[in-house]
């Protein structure tokens, strides 16, 4: 017991922070320590001793993966999340994933140590040398640009109102992360603890949809004749998924899931018309975007003059963009989840236009018909029993199907080839494409729903940018048995196509061995593995890959016992 605390009824900053994080709803916190620690670790022994409620903080020996985590947990979950990390050095390496975060709108408050500014006489002063190496003149200029709002803790009376503060802001429509940093000095000294349990001081404000909007898009699309759905980041919650599907089956409406990183309608449904938007934009009179940030490639997918476009979600005009052009007649700011069920509402006063909505069916049961015969014939492997990725993912969604499931794809299974049903039953990597992603991801979600299968699939690049051997111990400390789908070409095969889209017949796509892209000898990730306790099977043949599959299944639900496969694919 602390001799201060227990006469003036105060706390270690450093575990008030924690304590109040409790009270604003946090359950884990995703830490990665350092020298600027003491305070911290000193504090949740003392507020611990002293019987406080505290979130459990999560030892993870990697930055990226801790970031990574927090942002699995909410996608599952849509609880708060708070990531801790070390100093500058912590934060940089947690750079990618706040930039992944701010890119989805995942809220979370990340904070990281400040090394001391005092070199001697103070009580938390600079000891060693690290303490005048990682020193910086701004040093949350390395994470700005990804958060809403950023703030260093100055005294230690403020523990509690910047935390509310941060959360509200995290919180509010549109969403994303924001940054504390925290001085060791100021961890050191005591705060009041009375009011630390209290309730939060600030709601986080929920922006409600325009009404005029609404009426207007309302009518733009029940008059449409050739109306196109794009959505991206899927249609809200499980409610407003569910009215999604019924209310494009009723208008038959095509929906489009364009290089979507989260599932807003069923892969089977007879509405969903794959992934590619052209045929459908070049003849639509009215185009709905779904919270999606590149809706199309104006390259490529003319859209016809005088189409109207009509843009809903947390923030239809993506601000945080310097460049993003695309056509905006109306916007219908708000979550998803409000704003879909309201423009749904506001469409059945309308009076609808039953003839083009018949012919509309005629055309998409047409158009399911080849998609599917087009999707079966590129499931096939090669000629001499070689995997591909579409082969693969038609094998996975197999596996799984009828089994509460995620996926979270990197560069992995492609949603175009895998079956996937429901509302949070597909994640891929935000499209700031910081790699490394999907494993901890998987991890996060695991962790906020035990029973659910989580799976990450990713290409063999995107493994290594996880940090694997820190993402199985993690696996194993935490006991997450999520099974990991390694799809192996040895390569860097997204930088080849890259190459081969801007210069199909360069000197680079003929030439033997392309630069910049082999990854050639891949490991046995099998190993790495293993070395964490992990059940993991290479897989070399597609006649052996649904044996592997159901038997990494069963050892993920059965032995709960984290799995992982190295489909090795062309
Ligand atoms: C952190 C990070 N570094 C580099 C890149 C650039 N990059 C984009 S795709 C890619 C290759 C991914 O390779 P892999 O995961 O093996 O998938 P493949 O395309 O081979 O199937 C790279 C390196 C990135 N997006 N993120
Ligand atoms: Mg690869």
């Amino acid at each position: 017991m602390n001799d201060t605390t227990d006469r003036t009824g105060s706390m270690t900053a450093g575990g008030a922070i924690f304590a109040r994080l409790k009270a604003l709803g946090v359950k884990y916190v995703f830490t990665n320590s350092g020298t600027d620690f003491p305070p911290i670790i000193e504090g949740l022994a003392e507020a611990g001793a002293k019987g406080v409620d505290l979130p459990e903080p999560l030892v993870i020996p990697h930055e990226h993966a801790a970031m990574g985590m927090a942002h699995g947990y909410y996608l599952l979950s849509g609880e708060p999340q708070a990531v801790m990390l070390h100093t500058n050095v912590g934060l940089s390496n947690g750079a990618t994933g706040a930039i992944n975060a701010a890119c989805e709108n995942v809220p979370m408050i990340l904070m990281s140590g400040r090394t001391p500014v005092t070199e001697s006489d103070r009580f938390g002063a600079r000891t060693v040398p690290i303490a005048w190496g990682q020193e910086m003149r701004d040093q949350t200029a390395l994470v700005r640009e990804a958060v809403k709002w950023d703030y260093e803790l100055r005294v230690p009376e403020q523990v509690a109102g910047l935390l509310d503060r941060a959360h509200a802001i995290a919180n509010s429509t549109p969403k994303g992360p924001v940054y504390l940093s925290l001085p060791r000095e100021v961890l050191c000294e005591a705060t009041p603890a009375d009011t630390l349990s209290a309730p939060p001081g600030m709601s986080p404000v929920r922006i409600a949809p325009d009404h005029a909007a609404l009426e207007r898009a309302a009518e733009i699309l029940a008059s449409a004749k050739r109306p196109l759905v794009i959505a991206q980041r899927g249609a809200g919650d499980a409610e407003s998924f569910a009215a999604f599907a019924r209310w494009a089956e009723d208008w038959s409406l095509p929906v489009c899931s364009w290089w979507s990183t989260h599932l807003a309608i069923a892969t089977d449904h007879p509405c969903h018309v794959g992934s590619e938007p052209g045929e459908w934009l070049a003849e639509a009179d009215v185009v709905l975007v779904v919270n999606a940030l590149a809706p199309w490639w104006p390259d490529a997918h003319p859209i016809p003059d005088d189409a109207k476009v009509i843009h809903l979600g947390p923030d239809p005009l993506f601000s945080r963009f310097p460049v993003r052009n695309f056509r905006s007649d109306v916007a219908l700011a708000g979550e998803t989840a409000d704003v879909l069920p309201a423009l749904i509402e506001a469409m059945q006063s309308r009076s609808r236009n039953d003839e083009a909505i018949v012919a509309r069916r005629l055309r998409l049961d047409r158009a399911r018909a080849a998609l599917r015969r087009d999707l079966d014939a590129s499931a096939q492997p090669t000629a001499e029993g070689r995997m591909t990725k579409a082969f693969v993912s038609d094998r996975l969604g197999a596996a799984l199907d009828g089994k509460t499931s995620s996926v979270f794809s990197e560069l992995g299974a492609p949603l175009s080839h895998l079956l996937r049903r429901d509302a949070q039953s597909w994640f891929q990597e935000p499209h700031s494409g910081g790699l490394g992603w999907s494993f901890p991801a998987a991890m996060g979600a695991q962790l906020a729903d035990p029973e659910r299968i989580c799976v990450a699939t990713m290409g063999d690049g995107s493994y290594l940018f996880s940090n694997p051997a820190a993402c199985h111990q993690i696996a194993e400390a935490l006991e997450l048995p999520v099974l990991i789908l390694v799809l192996n070409n040895e390569e860097w095969g997204a930088v080849r196509g890259s190459v081969t889209g801007l210069y199909p017949d360069g000197y680079a796509a003929r030439a033997n061995t392309m630069p910049l892209t082999s990854l050639s000898p891949s490991p046995e990730f099998t190993r790495t593995a293993e070395a964490s306790n992990a059940w993991a099977k290479r897989v070399d043949r597609a006649e052996d890959l649904d044996a592997a599959l159901n038997e990494a299944l069963r050892v993920v639900t059965e032995d709960r016992r984290h799995a992982l496969l190295d489909v090795r694919i062309v």
